[in-house]
């Protein structure tokens, strides 16, 4: 039987060769993905977001975690879309127009990944009209704004204003170091995030 609490603890370790070498050798011994996925992949990155959000691990050690959760979701990623395993939900994450900060951001969609959710990636200096045509064309359930300047957060109200104006209904979650809860609510979001373990918690209350 392969051993899933094996591979939650190579991926609280970051130990990407481990968690691999794991997950191949549970899907060849026939445990289902969604199993590995969720007793061994998920269940590690939840460890790290609780250790995390309490200040016993930082950001590097959240970002090695997180890759040895990729290495091993690029085996397991086929075997899922085979068995029809659901996404929690589907996320688009960005960072707003005229903004080049994107390790927060990265970090929040690697943890949302870790948590099962669906996620596209839009990268940085993201316009609204793109948030639109994605939103529209990926039906995605969630939409992440991520803003590091005070120059670029009012990029995030745009966005909020352009898909309600094009009738979309996707929940909008925005973070970044600048921004609160105060200017959220302010620019008629439906939720922030402090930190990435935050985002987690948030996405799965809003998609719930
Ligand atoms: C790294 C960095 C850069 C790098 C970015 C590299 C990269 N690939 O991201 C570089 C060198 C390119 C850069 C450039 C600039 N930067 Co800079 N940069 C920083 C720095 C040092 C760290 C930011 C960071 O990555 N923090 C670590 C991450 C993990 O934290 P985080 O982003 O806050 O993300 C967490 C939360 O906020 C939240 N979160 C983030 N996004 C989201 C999204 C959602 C949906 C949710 C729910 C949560 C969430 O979760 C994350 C994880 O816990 C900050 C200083 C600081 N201490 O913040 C300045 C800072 C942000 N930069 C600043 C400035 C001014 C600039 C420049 C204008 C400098 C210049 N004159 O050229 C340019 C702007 C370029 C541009 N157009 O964007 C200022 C911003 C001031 C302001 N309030 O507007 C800061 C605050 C530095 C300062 N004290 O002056 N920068």
């Amino acid at each position: 039987m392969a051993d899933l609490k094996a591979l939650s603890e190579a991926v609280i370790k970051g130990d990407q060769n481990t968690a691999v070498e794991i997950t191949k050798a549970a899907l060849e011994e026939g445990t289902s993905a969604e199993s590995v996925l969720n007793e061994g992949l998920v269940a590690g990155m939840d460890v790290i977001g609780a250790r995390f959000k309490k200040n016993e691990v930082y950001i590097p050690e959240v970002l090695i975690a997180a890759r040895a959760m990729k290495m091993a979701m690029e085996i397991l990623e086929p075997e899922l879309v085979k068995a029809g395993v659901e996404p929690v939900g589907k996320l688009l994450v960005g960072t707003a127009k005229g903004d080049l900060h994107d390790i927060g951001k990265n970090l929040v969609a690697m943890m949302l990944k870790g948590a099962g959710f669906e996620v596209i990636d839009l990268g940085v200096d993201v316009t609204p009209e793109k948030f639109v045509e994605q939103a529209k064309s990926s039906g995605s359930h969630l939409i992440g704004i991520s803003a590091l300047l005070t120059t670029t957060m009012p990029g995030m109200e745009e966005v909020i204003k352009s898909l309600r104006d094009a009738g979309i209904s996707a929940k909008v979650m925005i973070g970044g170091a600048p921004v609160t809860q105060a200017y959220a609510d302010k620019i008629g979001a439906d939720g922030y995030a402090a930190d990435a373990a935050s985002a987690v918690d948030l996405a799965k209350s809003l998609v719930a």
